[in-house]
C-alpha cells in the first residue's frame, strides 16, 4: 500500500445522475466510492473537491480508520447527508484499495463469508391491485424470493413507488421538483386489499415487503401495521418520519408487523435510540449515505446486540459501486437481513463494469479483488450531468407533506 497520489470526482448521467470518487495511489492502484446523493449531487461533488480531496493527497491509503476519524471529527461540523456521503465515498474507495492491494475480494477483509449468497428483494408495482399482483408474479418467475409491492391508490393521480416506465422505476425527474398529491386516508384504505390479494394468489412462501415512505402519523402507522398482520409482511418500511425516534414506541405498541427504517439516516446517532429500545427490526442505512463500510459496520454491530438485522437501501440512485460494496458487507455481516435491489439501465451497467451478479433470488459480490466495480471514464464522459430532483408531495388541500 502506498500514498494517495490523486483523487477525482466523476459526475455522469447514464440515464440518471451518479457521482463517483476515484482515489489513485502512487503505485497505480485505484479505488472507487459512490458519492451520489439523489437530487443534491453537486453539494457532495463540491464537498469532495473543495474540502476533502486536498486533505487526501499524500495520505497513507492504508489508514482507513484514521482517515475516517480525520474527516468526521476533523471537519468540526459533524454528520448530515452531504458530509457523511462524502466520507462514505472516501471510506469505500479506501476499502476497495486495501482489498485490491491484498489481492482479495473485500468480504475476505471483513471476516469472510457468513452465508452463501445475499437475499435480495425486487420492486413490483402497478396502477391497480390486479396489475401489481401480475407484476409480483413476474418477479417470482425470475427467481426472486422477496418482492416489495407498491400499488396506485384509487382517487390519487400518482403514488410513490408506481413507475411510469415498466422496466425501471425512477422517481427523480425535472430540475425543479414535480408536485404530487397525497391522501393518507385513501392510501390506508387501499393497502390491506393489495396484500390480501397477493397472499391469496401466491400463498405465504414469498417474502412480501411494503414501503410507506414516511407518510403516516405514528397512530396511522400503528393502524396499518395491525391491518397488515394477517398477511405476514417481511417488513413495513419508513412508516413515519424518524426524526423523532421515540415516536416509534407508539407504532410498536400497536403492531407486530416488522419495521424497517434508515435509508435517509447518515450516522449511528440517527438510529441509536431506535436500535437500543428495539423499536425497529431492520436498519436500512447504506455504505453510501452513512459513512462507508467503516461506519456501517459500527451500526450493524450495535444492531446485532438488539437482534436488529440489516436491510441496506439499494434503489437506482445508489450506483453499481454502492451495490458492489454493500454486497461484500452483506455477505460478511453476522446480522444480515436482506438487500434491496433495483435494476439499473443498460447504459448505467456499461459505465460501471462489475463483478457482482443476480442468481435465482440471491446476489453475489464475485471474487474480483476489491469490491469488484469499476468505472469506464471515457463512457461516463459521454453522459454529462443533468440537474434532476425528487418530487415533493402535497395533501389534497395543498399542505406540503412528506414525499
Ligand atoms: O425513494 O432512493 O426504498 N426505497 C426508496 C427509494 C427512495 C429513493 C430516493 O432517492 O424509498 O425509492
Ligand atoms: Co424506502
Amino acid at each position: 500500500m502506498s500514498r494517495i497520489a490523486e483523487a477525482r470526482v466523476i459526475a455522469t448521467c447514464p440515464g440518471r445522475n451518479f457521482i463517483t470518487l476515484k482515489v489513485v495511489t502512487e503505485d497505480g492502484l485505484h479505488g472507487l466510492g459512490d458519492a451520489t446523493l439523489n437530487g443534491r449531487e453537486m453539494a457532495v461533488f463540491s464537498y469532495l473537491n473543495d474540502h476533502v480531496i486536498p486533505t487526501l493527497i499524500g495520505r497513507d491509503a492504508a489508514r482507513i480508520e484514521d482517515t475516517w476519524q480525520y474527516l468526521y471529527r476533523g471537519a468540526y461540523w459533524r454528520r448530515g447527508p452531504v458530509t457523511m456521503t462524502a466520507i462514505g465515498a472516501v471510506d469505500t474507495a479506501l476499502w476497495d484499495l486495501k482489498a485490491k492491494a491484498a489481492g482479495m475480494p473485500l468480504y475476505q477483509l471483513l471476516g469472510g463469508r457468513s452465508r452463501d449468497g445475499v437475499l435480495c428483494y425486487g420492486h413490483a408495482n402497478g396502477e391497480d391491485v390486479a396489475a401489481t399482483v401480475e407484476e409480483v408474479g413476474r418477479y417470482l418467475k425470475l427467481g426472486y424470493k422477496a418482492v416489495r409491492a407498491q400499488c396506485g391508490v384509487p382517487g390519487l393521480p400518482s403514488t410513490y413507488g408506481v413507475s411510469k416506465d415498466k422496466m425501471f422505476y425512477e422517481p427523480a425527474g425535472a430540475a425543479v421538483p414535480e408536485e404530487n398529491v397525497w391522501s393518507s386516508e385513501k392510501y390506508l384504505n387501499s393497502v390491506p386489499e393489495l396484500f390480501s390479494a397477493l397472499r391469496k394468489e401466491y400463498g405465504f412462501t414469498p417474502h412480501l415487503l411494503h414501503d410507506v415512505h414516511h407518510r403516516l402519523t405514528p397512530i396511522e402507522a400503528g393502524r396499518l401495521g395491525k391491518a397488515l398482520e394477517p398477511y405476514a409482511l417481511f417488513w413495513m418500511e419508513d412508516p413515519t418520519p424518524a426524526e423523532n425516534q421515540e415516536s416509534f414506541r407508539l407504532i410498536r405498541s400497536h403492531t407486530t408487523t416488522p419495521l424497517a427504517v434508515g435509508e435517509i439516516f447518515n450516522a449511528i446517532w440517527d438510529c441509536k435510540d431506535l436500535i437500543e429500545n428495539q423499536l425497529i427490526d431492520y436498519i436500512r442505512c447504506t455504505v453510501t449515505h452513512a459513512g462507508g463500510i467503516t461506519h456501517l459496520r459500527q451500526i450493524a454491530a450495535l444492531a446485532a446486540l438488539h437482534q436488529v438485522r440489516t436491510g441496506c437501501h439499494g434503489a437506482t440512485d445508489l450506483s453499481p459501486v454502492s451495490m458492489g460494496a454493500a454486497l461484500h458487507f452483506d455477505l460478511s455481516v453476522p446480522n444480515f437481513g436482506i438487500q434491496e435491489y433495483m435494476r439499473h439501465t443498460p447504459e448505467t451497467d456499461a459505465v460501471f463494469p462489475r463483478a457482482w451478479r443476480f442468481d435465482n433470488g440471491y446476489l453475489h459480490p464475485g471474487e474480483a479483488p476489491g469490491h469488484g466495480v469499476d468505472i469506464n471514464e471515457a463512457l461516463a464522459a459521454e453522459h454529462p450531468y443533468r440537474p434532476a430532483s425528487l418530487p415533493v408531495n402535497r395533501l389534497e388541500d395543498g399542505t406540503l407533506w412528506h414525499w
